[in-house]
């Protein structure tokens, strides 16, 4: 072989083995991938030692509790009342198909029975119970997907030594070599052990975004336990290799009103935005903002004409209960979504940019325009529609509507129709 084509070969091999460190998901993945794309509604629940305060789950950060203090309250931590059928219910009913819940939020408290650390509810509470298992067991019995939220910052283990200087990739206190490997441990453990596990939810990287986090190797950890598990990050940056969804927090992909998204440039993997009920993630005794169910399907329609899911988070009480506001609001929430979950899940969005009207969901041949603010003139345009409409009708009663298709798009004239107080949906069929 002549020197230069030596040199070929090399690089030819240089990038083969870089292509071996590249993420290729499975085919399991990738139907795992749909099946989120089609679930569109899931149930977001912070749920920890610190409900117990009522002042939300970085109460230990915001009111400076120092962490052995903090600790204490693993021993009054008994959720008697919790019942896993009961959320499980509450959750299908309220028309999601999805459950995630924190498995360890940044207290680094785990809320389930692991081997890896005492500080659990299972060894360390007097309730002596693994609510995961009970939850996942559950979501399993009733056909729900399960993802377990899992905090990357942990504001207690000497090994993570929070607040420490960053220098070559570690804090210069702790032992980051021993954190990675617990964290791998645990992860691990929900993934083996739990069933009805579909997905892993992280957080807290934004914390030390110069750190070496290891995460080629601990998502592919996951994906070597269970291909078909998806992984999901919020560091707020844009998707990095080896994850397989991205997600939004408080904002519309594309919104940036929190500041959290201005590096999350949109990819083009499956995304999720979640938002709180009211103010709060963990349980609030004093927050009483709760969003409106007006409010929540808005939310949950705008993302799915946005192609993203809707994640919605409750913070259960110290007890187990859910508290009736949130029953009650998600209760009608799921008759909505029983009426109209046909222009829902299964859908795609962002086939038509959103419009100051509403958004578009499709699905099939079949195209369903949300108008949810009244529009000035008494028709709507929806732009680009190249396919020709063959009919279009309100999905309320089925009763057809006048159109006019134009090469710039279609015109659907609502003058004459009683607007729905929340969801003006009209179906616009394609041949
Ligand atoms: O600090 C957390 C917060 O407590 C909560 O878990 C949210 C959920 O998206 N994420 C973090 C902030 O980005």
């Amino acid at each position: 072989m002549t020197k230069k084509l030596t040199l070929i070969a090399f690089l030819l091999y240089c990038l083969n083995a870089g292509a071996q460190t590249t993420y290729t998901p499975t085919a399991d993945n990738l139907a795992a991938r749909e099946n989120f794309q089609d679930m569109k509604f899931g149930l977001f629940i912070h749920w920890g030692i610190y409900s117990i305060l009522g002042d939300g789950e970085w109460v230990m950060h915001t009111e400076k509790i120092p962490y052995n203090s903090y600790k204490r309250l693993a021993d009054f931590f008994n959720p008697q009342a919790f019942d896993a059928k009961e959320w499980v219910a509450f959750a299908k009913r309220a028309g999601m198909k999805y459950i995630t819940i924190t498995s360890r939020h940044h207290d680094g408290f785990s809320m389930f029975g692991t081997k890896m650390s005492p500080y659990n509810i299972v060894d360390a509470t007097p309730y002596h119970r693994d609510p995961l298992m009970e939850l996942a067991q559950e979501c399993q019995k009733q056909g729900i997907e399960l993802h377990f939220y899992y905090s990357l910052l942990d504001w207690g283990r000497p090994d993570y030594a929070f607040g420490s200087p960053i220098v070559n990739g570690k804090p210069t206190q702790g032992d980051w070599d021993s954190y990675i490997k617990f964290m791998k441990d645990q992860l691990t453990e929900l993934i083996t052990k739990y069933p009805a596990v579909k997905g892993i939810w992280f957080d807290g990287y934004w914390e030390r975004t110069d750190v070496n986090w290891h995460l080629d190797e601990i998502y592919g950890l996951i994906h070597k336990l269970n291909p078909a598990i998806i992984v999901g990050n919020n560091h707020h940056e844009a998707v990095k290799d080896g994850e397989d969804f991205q997600m939004f927090e408080k904002d519309l992909p594309g919104n940036n009103t929190t500041g959290f998204s201005a590096k999350s440039k949109i990819g083009a993997l499956p995304l999720e935005t979640c938002e709180t009920i009211n103010g709060s993630w963990g349980f609030n005794i004093n927050d009483r903002s709760y969003k409106s169910t007006k409010q929540i399907i808005h939310y949950l329609v705008n993302a799915a004409g946005r192609n993203a899911n809707f994640l919605l988070n409750i913070g259960p009480m110290p007890n187990g209960k859910i508290q009736p506001e949130f029953t009650d609001t998600l209760a009608i929430v799921g008759n909505w979504m029983q009426k109209n979950g046909e222009t829902i899940y299964g859908t795609r969005g962002n086939f038509i940019a959103p419009q100051p009207w509403g958004v578009v969901t499709y699905k099939n041949k079949t195209l369903y325009a949300h108008v949810l603010n009244k529009p000035q003139q008494p028709y709507i345009f929806l732009p680009d529609v190249k396919a020709k409409i063959t009919k279009v009708a309100l999905f309320a009663d089925g009763s057809s509507l006048k159109f006019k298709q134009q090469p710039e798009g279609v015109f659907v004239y609502i003058n004459n129709i009683k607007p729905d107080a929340v969801d003006t949906i009209i179906e616009l069929t394609t041949n």
